[in-house]
C-alpha cells in the first residue's frame, strides 16, 4: 500500500495502520519486515543501512592493502580474519536492506555511481603498519560507540544484525590496541610511527559520527522513530571520553591542544573539527575516493561471472 500524500489523503485503514506503527514505536517494540510501515521510515532505513553496508565493504580496502605486507604470519592471520569479518558485516547489512525491498545489486550500483554514501573515514590512505593498529583502535572504537545503541534500533533485522557486528568490532578494537601496545614497547622508530598514525587518523575518526547536531538533516526524525538512539554529537563526545584515557595508557598524544577535562561535567572538551574537510570528502574529493570506487567497480565487473554462475545454479535447482 503506498503512503498517503497531499493529493491522496490516508484511507481509514491506513490511519489505523499508522496508529499501530506509532504505538509499536512508542512502546519501544520492534518493527518487523511483515509489519506495515510508513514509506519514509522504509526509505530512511534503506538509506542508513545501505550507507552502513557500503562502509563495511569499502572499509576492507585500507587495511586490505597491508595483507601482503603484514610483518609476521600472526599479524597476517589476524588482519585476514578482521578484513573477512568486515565483508560478513556488509553481507548481513545488505540482507537487512533486502527485507525492506531493496535489491542488493542495485545498492552496489548506487554506491559505484556515487548516488549513495559510505563512511568518510575510508577515504584516507594507510601509510604504515601502525595505521592498521590505529584503524582497529580508533575507527573500530568509533564504530562500536556508534553501533552498540543500534542494537536497540526499532527495526528488528537491523538491530539483530548489529549484535554480532558489535561483538566482532570489539575483537577488532582490541587487536588494534594490542598491536599498538606492542609497537609502543618497541624501538623509537616504531613509537614515532604510531604517533604519526594517531596524528593522521584522530580528526577523521571524530568525523565518522556525522555532522554536528544542528547540521544533521536526518537525526531528528530518525531518533523519533527509534532508528538512531543518540545524536551525532552525543556519541562523538562519548567516544572522546572513552578514548582519552586509552591514549594515556598507550603513551601517545592526541593531536588537539584544546583537549582538556572539564571538571564541572567530568567530560573532555575538544577543539573545532574541520567540517570543510568533511564536506570535501563527502563530495568525493578526499585523498582516496576515486581509488576506492574504482576498485569496487573493478571487483563488481571482474567477478560478475561468479554471480551469474551462482544464479544459474540456484535457478537450475529451483526448477
Ligand atoms: N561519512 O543527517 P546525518 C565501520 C552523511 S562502519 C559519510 O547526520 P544520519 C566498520 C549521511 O549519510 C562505519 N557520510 O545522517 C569498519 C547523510 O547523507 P544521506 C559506518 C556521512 O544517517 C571499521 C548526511 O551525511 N557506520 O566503521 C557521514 O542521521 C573498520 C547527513 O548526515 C555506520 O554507517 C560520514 N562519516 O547519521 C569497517 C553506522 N556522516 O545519507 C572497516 C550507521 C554523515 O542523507 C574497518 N549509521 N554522513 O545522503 C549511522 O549511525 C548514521 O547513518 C550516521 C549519520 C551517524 C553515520
Amino acid at each position: 500500500m503506498s503512503a498517503p500524500t497531499l493529493d491522496r489523503p490516508a484511507a481509514p485503514d491506513e490511519v489505523a495502520l499508522q496508529a499501530q506503527f506509532d504505538a509499536t514505536i512508542a512502546a519501544d517494540h520492534r518493527i518487523e519486515p511483515r509489519d506495515w510501515m510508513p514509506e519514509a521510515y522504509r526509505k530512511g532505513l534503506i538509506r542508513q543501512i545501505a550507507q552502513h553496508a557500503h562502509s563495511e565493504i569499502i572499509g576492507m580496502q585500507p587495511e586490505g592493502d597491508w595483507l601482503l605486507a603484514a610483518p609476521s604470519l600472526r599479524r597476517k592471520a589476524i588482519l585476514l580474519a578482521k578484513v573477512q569479518d568486515e565483508a560478513g558485516h556488509g553481507m548481513y547489512l545488505y540482507s537487512a536492506a533486502e527485507t525492506l525491498g531493496a535489491d542488493r545489486a542495485d545498492l552496489t550500483d548506487k554506491l559505484i555511481e556515487r548516488k549513495q554514501k559510505y563512511s568518510s573515514i575510508f577515504n584516507y590512505p594507510t601509510q604504515t603498519y601502525a595505521d592498521v593498529g590505529v584503524i582497529g583502535w580508533l575507527v573500530d572504537g568509533a564504530a562500536i560507540c556508534n553501533q552498540v545503541p543500534l542494537c536497540r534500533s526499532s527495526y528488528g533485522p537491523y538491530a539483530r544484525a548489529m549484535i554480532r557486528v558489535c561483538k566482532e568490532e570489539s575483537f577488532h578494537q582490541r587487536q588494534g590496541f594490542e598491536l599498538l601496545m606492542t609497537m609502543m614497547g618497541g624501538t623509537g622508530a616504531q613509537r614515532a610511527m604510531v604517533q604519526d598514525a594517531v596524528d593522521r587518523w584522530w580528526w577523521p575518526s571524530l568525523m565518522m559520527f556525522g555532522p554536528p547536531d544542528d547540521d544533521s538533516p536526518n537525526s531528528a526524525q530518525s531518533m523519533k522513530w527509534g532508528v538512531k538512539r543518540h545524536s551525532n554529537d552525543e556519541l562523538r563526545q562519548r567516544f572522546v571520553d572513552m578514548t582519552v584515557p586509552q591514549a594515556a595508557v598507550l603513551g601517545v598524544t592526541l593531536p588537539d591542544p584544546e583537549l582538556a577535562l572539564d571538571p564541572e561535567t567530568g567530560r573532555y572538551r575538544f577543539g573545532a573539527i574541520d567540517w570543510d574537510e568533511f564536506k570535501q570528502v563527502l563530495a568525493g574529493k578526499g585523498p582516496c575516493n576515486d581509488e576506492r570506487i574504482a576498485r569496487r567497480r573493478a571487483a563488481r565487473d571482474d567477478n560478475a561471472w561468479v554471480t551469474e554462475a551462482a544464479t544459474a545454479y540456484a535457478d537450475k535447482h529451483a526448477s
